[in-house]
């Protein structure tokens, strides 16, 4: 799925956002979807869960060493249990990403 120059909301296995400040609707991906060209403070990752599920969500940042080629894993858990991750085209920091419920306004 291709963004375009504005702030978009994406899906999908392989994303790009292109220009602005673009969200990935990752729980709405399949698992494991790669966001091109990510771009850490700009973009944004986004789990939406449910209501009774935020109380135990959990992100991890699987930070690569340096020197090392992209993409950074963000893992989802929920009580423990890894339920989706994402593939970071870029950096990802714990700023980049969003844990929220209620869907997308
Ligand atoms: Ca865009
Ligand atoms: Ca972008």
């Amino acid at each position: 799925m291709y963004g375009d120059a504005g702030d978009d909301l994406l899906a999908g296995a392989v994303v790009y956002g292109g220009e602005g400040e673009d969200t990935l609707d990752a729980l709405a991906s399949e698992y494991s979807p790669i966001f091109v060209d990510f771009v850490s403070g700009e973009d944004v990752i986004t789990f939406d869960v449910t209501a009774s599920d935020l109380a135990l969500s959990e992100v991890t940042i699987v930070n690569s060493p340096p020197g090392a080629t992209y993409p950074t894993p963000v893992e989802l858990r929920v009580d423990g249990f890894v339920v989706e991750e994402v593939q970071g085209g870029g950096p990802v920091v714990l700023a980049d990403v969003v844990v929220q419920t209620g869907g997308f306004a």
